[in-house]
């Protein structure tokens, strides 16, 4: 027993590598934005545990805990990762399956989870669309496929807006938005992060959309360094701000009052050769106080920020499971 399991181990590790490749791919965001972070995720694992092909529960709840591991190293700001892995694990040991069909069992859970975050943007691109109209300055910061997504099914509604979007230092996820938006013949301008203010007042901006990383129990959202001013800004010249996103970013953490983690990004994405001592800080996100936020777009509806958690606890009980 004690060699079987000790050759479990060593197989599971040595064996890991979609999963090792998809954490790394993450971790330098080759990978970025949380829902595609998820969505990855859980192909890796579908992909993984296809080629481990384990032959008992137990082998298979040790693979993914391995799995779950190098996953959640990869980034620390990724709730809707982390409930992903949280709904295979859930369903996994509440049904438990019949130990030839494990792999199949898994891999058809991660689909499953992937369906609901598809569905959800699907009906979040909806509503979001809705609270756009003719002639609007839509701004947005950073790069979320779901505020992505609503303004070009808005744009693909007949809508005509015009759009400003932030380069978003330090890697630029701001030109990933820019280039999608304007490739689909999106009215779009691109700002540096410091021209924020001076666009939402000379631009005229009538709505802010923003994604988000992470929801604590009290609404606080977390997104991208620069969402904080964008909401300063939103707030000095009365402009509603807005967040879209999928209730699976609720960090359920939180409840118990833990803090998200604030992921610190190497130096070296700021400044590759800078003088010697210096410090340079690279914060990757940041929160946003629930005052600013007029609503959050969510697959159930826009709700003020402090509603998600009541409206989540009875829907989507696997994500308080541990
Ligand atoms: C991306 C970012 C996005 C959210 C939402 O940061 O902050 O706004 O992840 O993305 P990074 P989505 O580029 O560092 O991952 O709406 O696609 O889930």
């Amino acid at each position: 027993m004690f060699l079987y399991n000790a050759c479990l181990i060593f197989f599971t590790v040595i064996f890991m590598e979609i999963v090792e490749k998809t954490a790394a791919d993450i971790k330098n965001l080759r990978i970025q934005g949380a829902t595609n972070i998820a969505v990855k995720a859980l192909t890796a694992i579908t992909d993984q545990i296809k080629s481990l092909n384990p032959k008992t529960i137990q082998e298979a709840l040790s693979q993914l805990h391995k799995m779950k591991e190098t996953l959640f190293q990869s980034r620390p700001t990724e709730p809707t990762m982390r409930t992903g892995v949280k709904y295979i694990l859930y369903n996994l040991q509440r049904n438990l399956p019949d130990p030839v069909n494990i792999s199949d069992v898994i891999s058809s859970l991660a689909s499953q989870y992937i369906t609901l975050l598809k569905e959800a943007k699907a009906r979040i691109q909806v509503i979001g669309a809705n609270r756009i109209v003719d002639g609007m300055t839509i701004m947005t910061h950073c790069h979320s496929s779901i505020v992505s997504g609503i303004i070009i099914k808005a744009f693909q509604d007949g809508k005509k807006f015009d759009v400003v979007c932030t380069e978003t230092r330090p890697l630029y996820q701001g030109h990933i938005t820019a280039r999608e938006l304007s490739e689909k013949g999106v009215k779009t301008t691109l700002i540096v992060d410091s021209a924020m203010r001076w666009a939402v007042q000379q631009k005229e901006v009538d709505l802010i959309l923003v994604g988000a990383d992470a929801i604590t129990s009290e609404g606080v959202v977390l997104n991208k360094i620069g969402t904080r001013l964008l909401a300063l800004a939103a707030e000095e010249y009365n402009v509603p701000f807005y967040v879209a996103t999928p209730s699976f970013k609720f960090s359920p953490e939180t409840v118990i009052g833990n803090l998200e983690k604030i992921e610190l990004r190497d130096p070296g994405e700021v400044w590759d050769s800078p003088p010697e001592n210096l410090r340079i800080d690279n914060p990757a996100f940041e929160t946003v106080a629930r005052k600013y936020i007029h609503g959050i777009i969510t697959e159930l509806g826009i709700l003020p920020p402090g509603y998600l958690y009541g409206a989540i606890v009875e829907k989507y009980p696997f994500i308080f499971s541990d």
